[in-house]
């Protein structure tokens, strides 16, 4: 989403805009988080509205709030983004001294740019309906811009000089001539600003300008011109320059009212973003894995994946290589669900292989061997990677992609033994219908209900009547739950059949002797790879931000 390569400064990329043979957009914001939502949507950089900025502090567009409570304001918009920020710095806020130091302290908080007017401090908005709009000396607007490009430190410092005589009525030649004397004294681009409702008054200006030096429109009042006809015109960038500001406050006035005559919040709660939307925006889980990785925890979570077998039905494309290497939207399978780890801050990764082991090259893992890999099962592999199995550690099958939450959800479940149940079932007839779940309570739509896994199954089982969900291949064992899960495996290394035994046989052990496992139920958004069609599907959702469920 990046405009530029990420080593270019945030100027460096306002500049590559201004300078971009094609239309580019900047798009209001106004606060910190109206600024990452600008970001999310696509754009390659942000206005930073003066109308907006003291509109959400309810006060007028006449420098009523601070230029340092503005470029406070800017610091968080600027923290919350990647993309450039264009400041709309009204007059400088003062004389030639004032606009140094503000391009100085803005250049300190990664402000890619400024846009000065023409106008007198204080300065009024240019879309008000009376016509006093005061226009600075030329002169001495001009000795504001060589002071503020004095002043900046990065050299690709945008400052944009915005042309306010056709606001104030003073004819296209004044525009122009005002225009091309900004230009001469440095100015990176020209703003030229009209409150007529038709776009008249800018494509004339555009074509006397003649592409001569970058140029900014702002079609508020125009809006109903089709975009094509700036693109026609050689303008360089157009700024929405209030629609998010404007967006927030109809709907702030609608979800308001409704609540008050209501008495309740149910009948908005559809139309609002939800609660985990905001933790997502103010970067919640970051925090939860900068505390993980800073945090001091009794135990470093570890993780062991059963990857030893080649994969039945997909002889075709496994000659060479385990299922785990199996390519899939353009890397190993293994190296997704290592990926996986990782952001988890899971760090300590045992992959216990067995078919063609030495074609295992994924980063970041410990390799352990099942020699017996072909005439043994899960529990064998598992066996295998025994001084593995940590404080607390998580045990996955290895064909397995599932969505950033799973893993997250899981590292936060409390309980000694936790087992990720899949409570979408499929169809009765599918070809994979296996490690069926049967648990104490089904998964409730509306309620967080905690639940127990008491049985695993190959099949549907009449004895406990309807399965509550599909086991999904991962188990967290911690704690007390780890020592559990080291005896029933010894207990269960016991039986002669030992090496036929897979996962469901130690967790229906675990069950069985007493202990419990709960369950964290999710509802898709998991795939396992077991055929070659899988590699496709795995694909699609690799890319793809939502998923079918699962197919286990
Ligand atoms: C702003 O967004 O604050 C502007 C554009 O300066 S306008 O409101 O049209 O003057
Ligand atoms: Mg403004």
């Amino acid at each position: 989403m990046r405009a530029g390569t990420p080593a270019q400064s945030k100027s460096a990329r306002l500049r590559a805009l201004l300078a971009s043979r094609e239309l580019e957009f900047l798009m209001e914001a106004h606060n910190g988080i109206s600024a990452r939502i600008v970001e999310e949507a696509g754009f390659k950089g942000i206005w930073a509205s003066g109308l907006a900025l003291s509109a959400q502090f309810a006060v007028r567009d006449s420098n009523e709030a601070s230029w340092t409570q503005i470029v406070d304001m800017l610091e968080f918009m600027s923290d919350a983004t990647s993309i450039p920020i264009l400041l709309d710095g009204d007059t400088g806020y003062g004389d030639f001294n004032n606009m140094r130091r503000l391009v100085k302290k803005l250049g300190q908080r990664d402000i890619a740019g400024v846009c000065i007017e023409d106008k007198l401090f204080p300065k009024r908005n240019s879309l008000l309906p009376d016509e006093r709009q005061p226009l600075a000396d030329i002169a001495e607007f001009c000795g504001k811009i060589k002071a503020g490009k004095d002043s900046q430190s990065d050299p690709d410092f945008v400052i944009v000089a915005r042309v306010e005589a056709l606001i104030a009525n003073r004819g296209m030649d004044e525009a122009l001539e005002r225009a091309e004397s900004y230009r001469e004294a440095g100015a990176d681009a020209i703003l030229i600003h009209s409150k007529e409702p038709r776009p008249n008054e800018v494509l004339t200006f555009a074509q006397h300008w003649d592409r001569r030096h970058p140029l900014v429109i702002v079609p508020t009042r125009y809006y109903t011109t089709p975009t094509d006809a700036f693109r026609k015109a050689g303008v360089s960038v157009v700024i929405w320059a209030n629609h998010v500001l404007r967006s927030a406050v109809a709907h702030m006035t609608a979800v308001a009212r409704q609540v008050h005559k209501d008495e309740s919040v149910a009948g908005v709660e559809d139309h609002i973003a939800r609660v985990s939307e905001i933790f997502r925006l103010q970067g919640e889980e970051e925090l939860s894995q900068a505390e993980r990785r800073y945090v001091a925890s009794e135990a470093q979570t570890h993780a062991i994946v059963l990857a030893a077998t080649r994969g039945a039905g997909l002889e075709s494309v496994t000659e060479d290589r385990p299922k785990v290497m199996l390519p899939i939207a353009g890397k190993p399978l293994l190296a997704h669900l290592v990926d996986q780890f990782q952001r988890q801050a899971i760090q300590r990764i045992t992959v216990v292989a067995g078919y063609r082991a030495e074609a295992i090259d994924v980063g970041g893992v410990r390799v352990l061997h099942n020699p017996d890999y072909m005439r043994s099962g899960e529990l064998a592999s598992l066996a295998c990677a025994r001084d593995a199995i940590h404080e607390d550690v998580i045990i996955t099958y290895g064909d397995l992609l599932f969505r950033r939450h799973v893993l997250r959800d899981l590292v936060e479940a409390r309980g000694d033994l936790v087992a990720v149940v899949d409570s979408e079932l499929p169809p009765q007839d599918s070809r994979d219908y296996r490690d069926l779940a049967y648990c104490s309570r089904i998964d409730h739509p509306l309620m967080a209900e905690e639940a127990d896994l008491e049985r695993v199954s190959e099949r549907a089982d009449t004895l406990h009547g309807e399965p509550s969900g599909r086991w999904i291949g991962i188990l967290r064992a911690r704690g007390r739950g780890r020592e559990q899960l080291l005896v029933a495996l010894e207990t269960l290394r016991s039986r002669r059949d030992f090496a036929q035994l897979g996962m469901p046989d130690l967790l229906n052990a675990l069950i069985g002797a007493g202990h419990t496992i709960k369950v964290l139920y999710i509802h898709g958004h998991w795939i396992n790879v077991n055929a070659a069609e899988d590699l496709i599907r795995g694909s699609d959702f690799a890319h793809g931000p939502m998923s079918p469920g699962g197919t286990r």
